[in-house]
């Protein structure tokens, strides 16, 4: 039985990931943080039903000793650094704590791998907003865009990202990055922009709430399945040899797009609920994402599943029942 530690189990792709390699056969450990609400630290693994299979361990990506600990006591084959500081506004607000987590956590993590299990695999998420405002002149970032990063995220992703790729080349390690593009979920926060207005056009819908604000409209996402997303890490980290890939639906839509969809599919128009609040809009914006998975799909076979519509649709469904 092959043996999994994920960093961030109690994230969105954590969960969805922990699921994934169970229904594989894996023994899966994961790291999560102490929280004052006790019932926090583990959260979607107990609302979605892993929370007995999965073995949790406390740590965190800026203790080493608790890396160091949880490493050698489970000895992966495979670890998944998922864990991250990964809301890109509140990254301006609480820059070093990003900084630290997304980058010297990515160092720190690194070094217990290749000092105590050097032969296991290592999957860093890296993302899409490394690019910043960089687009090709086709319109789509790929492997070779350059990397010009307008947020603390995404520059500590790039550290992230660079870290990786080092280890791998200067201590032949089988660490490997896999650059994604949004990804969202029924199990999505709900302070980021796709569950907030799918949440917010429901409790609208249902007389609870009377007006959905939102920051800025006009800009560009590329947004596939967080389920999609997963089940490539583990095609990417299994690869025989580790290396970078995109990954991304290459269908982008603005954020007014997402709103007009949402509100459309129940029977509502956006433009009379949707106001804009400054507080949502970024001290600079990244304003256009659509990416080039071709390597992904022609080396890993990768495609996904769901649409833009179908993941909406299991959004909304979430909300209907909860609210
Ligand atoms: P998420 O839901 O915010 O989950 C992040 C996880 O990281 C949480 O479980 C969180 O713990 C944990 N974490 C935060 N700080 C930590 C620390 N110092 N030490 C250990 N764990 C820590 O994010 P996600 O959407 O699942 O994304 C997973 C990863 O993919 C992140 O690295 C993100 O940056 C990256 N990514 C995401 C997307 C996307 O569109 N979703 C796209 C590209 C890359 P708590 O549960 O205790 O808060
Ligand atoms: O949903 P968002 O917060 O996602 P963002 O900033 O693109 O970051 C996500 O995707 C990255 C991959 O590209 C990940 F690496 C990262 O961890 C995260 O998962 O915002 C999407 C867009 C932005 O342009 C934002 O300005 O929606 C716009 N937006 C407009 N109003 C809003 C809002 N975003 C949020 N969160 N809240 C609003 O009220």
């Amino acid at each position: 039985m092959k043996k999994a530690l994920i960093t961030g189990i109690n994230g969105q792709d954590g969960s969805y990931l922990t699921e994934y390699l169970l229904s594989l056969g894996y023994e899966v450990h994961g790291i999560v943080r102490r929280h004052s609400v006790a019932e926090n630290q583990n959260h979607r693994l107990v609302k979605y039903g892993t929370n007995n299979e999965a073995i949790t361990h406390y740590g965190d990506l800026l203790d080493y000793p608790s890396l160091v600990r949880i490493v050698s006591k489970v000895m992966p084959d495979e670890i998944y650094n998922l864990g991250a500081m990964s809301h890109v506004r509140v990254s301006f607000d609480m820059p070093s704590f990003t900084i630290q987590t997304n980058a010297l956590g990515v160092l720190n993590i690194l070094e217990v791998y290749r000092t105590i299990c050097p032969k296991a695999k290592f999957y860093q998420a890296s993302s899409s907003e490394m690019f910043g405002n960089s687009v090709d002149s086709d319109g789509v970032q790929r492997l070779t865009t350059p990397m010009n990063p307008v947020s603390p995220y995404g520059c500590s992703k790039v550290m992230g990202y660079n870290l990786v790729r080092h280890y791998r080349h200067a201590y032949k390690l089988h660490a490997c990055n896999g650059i994604l593009f949004n990804h969202e979920s029924p199990r999505r926060g709900t302070n980021f922009v796709t569950n907030k207005v799918v949440r917010g056009a429901v409790a609208i819908k249902k007389g609870i709430e009377d007006k959905l604000e939102l920051g800025n409209m006009d800009s560009y996402r590329d947004w596939g399945h967080s389920k999609d997303y997963v089940r490539v890490m583990h095609m990417i980290i299994n690869h025989d040899k580790p290396q970078e890939f995109i990954v991304a639906t290459g269908k982008t839509h603005s954020v007014r797009n997402l709103c007009e969809t949402v509100f459309g599919k129940l029977g509502l128009n956006y433009k009379d609920y949707v106001v804009q609040n400054p507080k949502f809009m970024r001290p600079e914006e990244l304003k256009y994402l659509k990416g080039d998975s071709s390597k992904a799909r022609e080396i890993l076979g990768w495609k996904p599943e769901y649409t833009f519509s179908s993941m909406i649709d299991e959004m909304i469904e979430r909300w209907d029942k909860e609210l």
